[in-house]
């Protein structure tokens, strides 16, 4: 029998089932009434599956937390701490695991080492007490830290001086290290490696020997992992970054290999590129590995997922679900992550994640009430506008009632965000870490 999880009071499943028994009978009227519409537009039949057979695939989604995302994010402009927020890795589990039980999607979380250092056997006791586990743990060569040798100011695995690469290289093994111990299955590499200026940078060298690095790294991870290569167009450099699109990360996935995968940070494209389209290419090649998801408006803005555009979200998990169709029919399977990275300046972390959780599940309720037989016809005889409209059949389904019944038959909470909000969580951890601080309990 598993212990029961540690409650993380006030949010407690009292509260939860109390709040769930008053919205629940017009949830499942809701429910009820969305099964009948489906079924009166041949939806579901045409699909060969039913409202709970989607609902059950849309509660499978889970998505891993970001451990960064869990206090105030800022810019270089400042950053304005909210109440009660984590200071240390801890609590910031703690607060991923409300995350977790209040949208029944959450499950894991992505530490950033030296972020989230800590004993191997502490974090695994305390993210098991909550019911969370470990995703991709994150390594970083684009900061130095107090006694290091050599400084990444100027590059780090792609360093001309191979010292430097090495103790890049090094330091990547060692969050392996971290991460095997706390049952992580990959690392996930972000490198701000770049120029500022022309002429700073042989392009060509840079990348082959980033692609060597990646490559001993890739040849030292336990057989179970992948390892994760993020692209960026830029920043911290802004002439020109080393790994900077998904043509070039592919690239080096592939020289590195065979279980390097690219990972899609959605906020990592310039204005107007396809990401969509990038993922049905990195599909077919075999090398897509999972995303950062978020969104942005300008740059790398790093705002909640399907804030601003959600149509682009409902493209991309149209493309996985149609990668997903033709891995099994080569009798294969995509294993994707599934992970948020966002920084949230002026939101509660907790109630931003919760949203999240809930974008990325609506985004794939919408693109699993895709027809496929029929857009493959409509692609087939060149039907733009045919195609077009079926896929806006499908955006233009209300989920909602799926996504709050996945979350019920969870044990989350139908309306989480109400929850959070009536629970005075906030507040609570606000008195409670404030006085830790003080009396120096906490990490500051
Ligand atoms: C780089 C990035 C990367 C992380 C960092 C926190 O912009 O997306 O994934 O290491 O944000
Ligand atoms: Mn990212």
């Amino acid at each position: 029998m598993s212990k029961p999880l540690r409650e993380l009071p006030p949010i407690t499943q009292e509260l939860i089932d109390a709040s769930n028994a008053e919205v629940s009978s017009a949830l499942e009227e809701d429910y009820a009434a969305l099964e009948r519409q489906l079924e009166r537009r041949g939806v579901l039949r045409a699909l060969g599956t039913t409202l709970d057979e989607l609902t059950s695939r849309v509660a499978e989604l889970d998505l891993a937390l970001p451990s960064w995302g869990l206090g105030t994010g800022g810019t270089r402009f400042g950053r304005f701490p909210g109440p009660g927020e984590p200071g240390s890795v801890f609590e910031k589990l703690d607060d991923a695991a409300v995350v977790n039980r209040l949208s029944g999607g959450a499950s894991r979380v992505s530490l950033h080492i030296p972020w989230d250092g800590a004993e191997p056997a502490a974090l695994v006791g305390h993210a098991g007490a909550l019911g969370l586990s470990f995703d991709a743990i994150n390594s970083n060569t684009f900061q130095d830290q107090s006694g290091q040798k050599l400084s990444y100011r100027l590059g780090s695995l792609s360093h001309p001086d191979g010292a430097v690469r090495r103790q890049a290289i090094d330091h990547n093994l060692s969050v392996v290290e971290l991460g095997r111990a706390i049952g992580s299955k990959a690392l996930t590499v972000w490198i701000g490696d770049g120029a500022d200026a022309p002429g700073q940078l042989h392009f060509r060298r840079s990348l082959e020997r980033v692609a060597s690095s990646l490559g001993e790294i890739h040849s030292a991870l336990p057989v179970d992992w992948r390892l994760l290569v993020e692209y960026k167009p830029y920043e911290p450099a802004f002439y020109a970054s080393v790994i900077q699109d998904w043509g070039t990360a592919l690239w080096a996935c592939e020289t590195a290999g065979d279980r390097a995968r690219v990972l899609v940070d959605l906020g990592h494209h310039l204005p107007g590129a396809n990401i969509e389209q990038i993922v049905a290419y990195l599909a077919a090649r075999g090398r897509l590995g999972g995303f950062h998801l978020n969104d942005s408006k300008y740059g790398d803005d790093d705002v909640t997922a399907g804030s601003i555009k959600p149509y682009q979200l409902f493209l991309i998990f149209c493309e996985i679900i149609e990668a997903e169709r033709e891995a099994r029919s080569a009798g294969g399977a995509l294993d994707l992550a599934y992970m948020i990275d966002q920084s949230h300046n002026t939101k509660d972390p907790i109630e931003a994640l919760i949203a999240t959780v809930q974008e990325a599940r609506k985004a794939y309720a919408r693109a699993l009430l895709v027809d496929r037989v029929r857009l493959y016809e409509h692609q087939t005889a060149c039907d733009p506008l045919g195609a077009e409209l079926l896929l806006k059949d499908a955006f233009d389904i209300d989920v909602r009632p799926v996504l709050a019944m996945a979350r019920k038959r969870k044990q989350a909470a139908i309306d989480p965000i109400a929850v959070f909000r009536s629970s005075g969580y906030r507040a609570a951890r606000a008195l409670e870490r404030t006085a830790d601080r003080k009396t120096g309990g906490g990490i500051v």
